[in-house]
């Protein structure tokens, strides 16, 4: 390998490392990024797809913790959509973009509560941040309108060198 491809490829790495879709901000592994705009969890599927990102996906308390700060530095009180759905009788908590298991979690206590609302016939099954309570875990209906908070991945330099 010559000397000046070895310099090319630093100088790939270091541009790559900080690659995020257009408006999303890097935070560790992640890049992340607001939607103030209250809509129902389905429209921010939609919402997150169109800017090439998916629902945001809590996978540790590492990330629960950037999550919490990221999301502290711009929206303070408000409710935030995360990709987390109830499936199967409301009992298997699913991250529905990857499709895995939820297995770290931060509920508030009393949640998920799995509450029935007669008035529009619908049963909680969508998983919300509240700021108001530290970004902690509640699962609300669906149809509610909150903020998005979509994810995408950080392309890491390795990905495009290697
Ligand atoms: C979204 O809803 C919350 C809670 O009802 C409200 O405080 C906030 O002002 C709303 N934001 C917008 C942009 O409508
Ligand atoms: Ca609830």
């Amino acid at each position: 390998m010559s000397p000046l491809s070895v310099v090319c490829l630093g100088l790939l790495w270091i541009s790559a490392s900080s690659l995020c879709p257009e408006d999303f901000t890097r935070e560790g592994e992640s890049c992340y990024k607001v939607v103030p705009v209250n809509m129902s969890w389905a429209d921010g599927w939609m919402i997150c797809k169109t800017m090439r990102s998916f629902m945001v996906e809590i996978d540790s308390r590492e990330e629960q913790l950037r999550v919490f700060g990221f999301l502290q530095r711009h929206h303070e009180q408000n409710k935030f959509w995360t990709g987390g759905t109830a499936l199967y009788g409301n009992k298997q908590w699913t991250w529905m973009t990857s499709g895995n298991a939820i297995a770290y979690t931060n509920w508030i206590q009393g949640q998920p509560d799995n509450s029935y609302h007669s008035d529009t016939g619908n049963w909680d099954t969508c998983l919300a941040l509240n700021m108001n309570k530290q970004a902690g875990w509640s699962d609300e209906q669906c149809e509610q309108t909150n903020y998005m908070l979509c994810e995408a991945d950080a392309m890491s330099g390795s990905i495009l060198v290697g």
